[in-house]
């Protein structure tokens, strides 16, 4: 069976964070790999605080699993810290591992830090350019490139300086055109614009099911373009069918 890896912070809720990446992982058959980075107190309103793991325990969760197991793909959301940063780099270089989807995770739906002060610096500069792909949103691609984002074109510009860190592919999604969503692919020859209908809602987990999404099919042998086409088409399903488990936001729904 193939297998895909999230290294990833826990959401209690199911609805985000490494729960979301496995049950989109099962829904392409795969099986999923886990470790936490770090896990998080919430529930469907809000992120009430998050506890990193500590440096000798994710290091160690990693190197036994990576001992046995090399995975087909594997993304990483939510680090946190630092040093979960450095540790999945070496361990990347170590196991010589392939398809590396990074979600450059920096904030919760409901504004809480997912990151520790100062370590995107260090995410950029040690795990982009071991990635096939990264997949930040307008304000995670803003961070990173330092470009504001007001239209399409400046998601381009975004998505050039995002390649020029290292990575084989950069995508930065969720601009929006009137009624229409906007992800901007860019491999260092061609850039594309991938257009969906635009569903309204307040739903969790979205970047993280786009990003688990791309790797499950990275796992299955599929291009990055191809990926995201499918990705996109998976996302608006798993939207429309998406329930209400709390009473905050909703929930992705990843099942036929
Ligand atoms: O959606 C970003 C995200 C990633 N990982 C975890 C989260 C969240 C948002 O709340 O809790 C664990």
């Amino acid at each position: 069976m193939k297998t895909a890896l999230t290294i990833a912070g826990s959401d209690p809720t199911g609805g985000a964070g490494l729960q979301a990446d496995l049950r989109v992982f099962f829904s392409y058959g795969l099986h999923g790999l886990s470790v936490p980075s770090s896990l998080t107190v919430q529930n469907t309103r809000a992120v009430d605080s998050v506890e990193p793991v500590s440096k000798d325990l994710f290091e160690r969760q990693l190197d036994f699993l990576l001992r046995d197991i090399r995975p087909d793909a594997l993304k990483t959301g939510m680090l946190y810290s630092a040093y979960c940063m450095e540790i999945t780099a070496m361990m990347h270089k170590r196991y010589s591992l392939k398809n590396l989807v990074i979600d450059p995770v920096t904030v919760s739906s409901s504004g809480k830090s997912l990151v520790e002060d100062g370590a995107l610096e260090i995410m950029g500069r040690l795990l982009f350019p071991l990635a096939r792909v990264v997949t930040p949103n307008i304000y995670e691609a803003t961070v990173f490139t330092g470009i504001a984002i007001e239209s399409v074109e400046d998601m381009e510009s975004a998505a050039k300086a995002l390649k020029e860190m290292g990575p084989e592919v950069a995508i930065v999604t969720g601009g929006h055109l009137d009624e229409i969503t906007i992800d901007v692919f860019f491999d260092g020859k061609s850039l594309h614009r991938l257009e969906s209908p635009k569903i309204s809602g307040d739903y969790h987990g979205t970047g993280c099911a786009f990003s688990a999404s791309i790797t499950a099919l990275l796992a299955l042998g599929h291009t990055p373009l191809e990926a995201i086409g499918k990705t996109k088409e998976f996302m608006q399903k798993a939207i429309k069918r998406a329930y209400h488990q709390g009473s905050g936001m909703g929930i992705l729904n990843f099942w036929e």
